[in-house]
């Protein structure tokens, strides 16, 4: 059982404007490798960072379609753990919740979180490499990539791969998301990735609250005004409760 410090606690509890920027980490507890995780099996060989890239795709695009084919079944098994229901319940409670999320898997969507933007895509959608039209079906036929019913391009996974840019209207929301904040939480995440990463630093730049929410230290640990090391679908459920339910 996690202690929480009792000015979190009231800073929450008066809390309107809130940022949760989530991670790879939010998702470990449904099962998901992280991005930082070895990779197993057939994909025991290759680094995920090596295969998210443009690069990869055109170098071997059966190779990186089959991988993201793979992460896809995986998270449309998955299902949404305790940290996820517990950001969908402090969204409720807040009057200006954002959740900024790294993921790609959806699972914040299904656990009920409504104001989500999604930094670096989603895996679940799959979109033409050519003339960029969404693909609501394609055969996952084993022997080649899909093709774009448009133009006959290859199809290819709605994610940001490294080296390409953020979707400029999520990122422009989350920054603004961000300045306007009085807390902000970093939740699962390695704090690895740029642009994402910066934004914790920005919301401490501009006066927020800072709460860390990880496994193991980060290099955002040192600057958190509150840090608390664990699993997120342990910790979250506690805060919340201890915030909006235990209310004396
Ligand atoms: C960009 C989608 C502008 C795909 C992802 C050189 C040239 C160009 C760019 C760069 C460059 N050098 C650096 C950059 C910037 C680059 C970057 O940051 N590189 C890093 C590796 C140094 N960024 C980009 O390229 C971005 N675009 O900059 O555009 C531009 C344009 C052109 C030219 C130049 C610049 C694009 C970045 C987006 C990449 N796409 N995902 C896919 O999923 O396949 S990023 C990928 O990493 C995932 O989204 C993942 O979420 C994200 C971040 O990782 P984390 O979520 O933090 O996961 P990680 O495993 O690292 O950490 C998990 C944490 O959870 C751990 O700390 C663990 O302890 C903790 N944990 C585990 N279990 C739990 C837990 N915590 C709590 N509870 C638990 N149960
Ligand atoms: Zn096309």
């Amino acid at each position: 059982m996690t202690n929480f410090p009792l000015d979190l606690i009231r800073f929450l509890r008066k809390a309107t404007r809130v940022v949760a920027l989530t991670g790879a980490g939010v998702s470990q507890e449904s099962g998901l490798r992280t991005f930082r995780d070895a990779q197993s099996g057939l994909w025991a060989q290759f680094r995920p960072e090596d295969l998210a890239t443009p690069q990869a795709f055109a170098r071997d695009p059966k190779l990186v379609w089959d991988w993201y084919a793979y992460r896809r079944r995986a998270a449309q098994t998955a299902h949404p753990n305790a940290g996820h229901f517990a950001l969908a319940e402090m969204e409720k409670k807040i009057s200006q919740f954002t959740l900024v999320t790294q993921n790609v898997d959806g699972l914040h969507h299904a656990a009920g979180s409504k104001n989500i933007l999604e930094l670096h895509g989603n895996i679940l959608s799959v979109r033409c490499s050519q003339c960029g039209a969404f693909a609501d079906d394609w055969n996952e036929d084993r022997d080649e990539v899909p093709h774009c019913k448009k133009c006959n391009g290859l199809l290819r996974p709605n994610v940001v791969w490294f080296e390409e840019s953020l979707p400029r209207e999520q990122l422009d929301e989350a920054v603004q998301a961000t300045r306007a904040c009085q807390i902000f939480f970093s939740i699962g995440t390695s704090g690895a990735v740029q642009p994402a990463a910066s934004l914790a630093h920005a919301a401490k730049a501009e006066g927020a609250v800072v709460v860390e929410v990880n496994a193991e230290a980060t290099p955002l640990t040192y600057k958190a005004d509150f840090s608390f090391s664990g699993k997120s679908g342990e910790i979250l459920p506690e805060l919340v409760k201890a915030v909006w339910e235990d209310q004396g």
